[in-house]
């Protein structure tokens, strides 16, 4: 009798036990899943981005915590925070000179200063991002200098690949050098080969074919990434605005597996007449294609150069993040650099143009340093 009972018992835990076992095994199959690429998921830019994601676009400045209009590397300041009263929630910087060796960078950034400031910038709590300019290893001309073919030459098989890759190790060493006092590395995302679909750079539309375009990113990605060990990073393809369907937006394309933000660089646009409304169809096909794909989307470039609209920011730029589908996807919208020597995108105190981007700071779609680090915070 008591063997029979305890049988029975038995029996009917064997039953709760593999009824647990199938629901375990059916949530585990589930959230294998449901869950984002590895990549993705564990890189804590994307972890940040994926957490903001429809609660707010990120605004980025280039060069923001380096110079402004009237000062250079006075530590603490920041145009954007002079004007709207706090810093960019993204950090934009260019690596062009690093891969010669040079000091400076192509815009008179010390490199030791940059290394300083974008671990500021992290610790802060902002995303950091880089583009690069390089020199040319064929003549040693600047990135904007398309009388030679390079591309060609510089991959696995052409003529300067060697050269290339001391290039590539450069950029690598300082990338990796990017590390907090407590030696905690700092993510970053890489945007090069930009604008390829203009004629303006040797990576350029006259200079290489898409197929050599594509080889060019993949490897360049491939080798930063796997052998040089970069997995803090994630990468921005941005071509500049000439499209007008998915299929010429991926002409350049590289690939799935080598790319985390879709992206595009886009000025022409915002300066012409209703030109907003072509920038928000533009920003539709990137937004549609990183759905699909599950990565971010992204207005990596923009702006009106010396802001000389002092309504640009709220009737052009404001109207594309306002857009329904914009302010819910786009990832964030980084305007350039304000030399006092070159040129400014974003205006200094008391230029005609302050009140208004202060206005289009205060959207409620737009996040600047603070309200990202809040809402991360809500988030985590
Ligand atoms: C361009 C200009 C140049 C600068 C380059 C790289 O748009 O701002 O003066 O050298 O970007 O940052």
């Amino acid at each position: 009798m008591i063997k029979l009972l305890l049988i029975g018992v038995f029996k009917k835990h064997n039953v709760m036990i593999r009824a647990k076992i199938t629901v375990v095994l059916g949530l585990a199959v589930l959230m294998a899943c449901c869950q984002k690429p590895v990549e993705k998921s564990t890189n804590p830019i994307a972890e940040q981005l994926e957490s903001v994601k429809g609660k707010g676009i990120l605004f980025g400045h280039q060069d923001d915590l380096a110079y402004g209009m009237n000062w250079s590397y006075v530590d603490g300041e920041s145009d954007v925070k002079r004007v709207a009263g706090d810093y960019p929630a993204m950090f934009g910087w260019e690596l062009g000179g690093v891969e010669l060796k040079n000091t400076h960078d192509l815009d008179s950034i010390p490199f030791q200063v940059m290394k300083d400031l974008v671990v500021k910038g992290y610790e802060m709590g902002g995303v950091n991002t880089f583009s690069w300019h390089p020199f040319s290893v064929i003549n040693g001309e600047n990135a904007w200098n398309t009388e030679t073919d390079v591309v060609k030459h510089i991959l696995q098989n052409g003529s300067h690949h060697k050269e290339f890759l001391v290039q590539l190790d450069r950029v690598a060493d300082f990338l990796q050098s990017l590390k907090t006092g407590d030696g905690e590395v700092v993510p970053f995302i890489f945007r090069p080969w930009h604008e390829m679909d203009g004629t303006w750079f040797w990576w350029g539309a006259k200079n290489c074919t898409p197929d050599e375009f594509k080889e060019l990113f993949r490897f360049s990605v491939d080798y930063l990434k796997n052998k040089k060990g970069l997995s803090q990073m994630l990468v921005a393809y941005s071509p500049d605005r000439n499209f007008t369907s998915l299929e010429e937006y991926l002409t350049w394309y590289p690939g799935d597996d080598v790319v985390d933000i879709i992206g595009m660089d886009n000025y022409y646009d915002l300066k012409m007449p209703d030109g907003e409304k072509e920038a928000i169809k533009k920003l539709h096909i990137l937004i549609a294609y990183a759905k699909e794909k599950q990565k971010f989307s992204a207005l990596t470039e923009t702006g009106l150069e010396n802001v000389t609209d002092s309504l640009w920011f709220t009737q052009k730029l404001g109207k594309v993040v306002s857009d329904s589908l914009v302010s819910k996807e786009l990832s964030y919208v980084m305007v350039w650099r304000n030399d006092p020597k070159v040129h400014f995108f974003f205006p200094y105190e008391n230029h005609s143009a302050a009140t208004d981007a202060k206005s289009f700071l205060d959207q409620p779609e737009m996040l600047l340093l603070n309200d990202f680090n809040k809402l991360k915070k809500i988030n985590n």
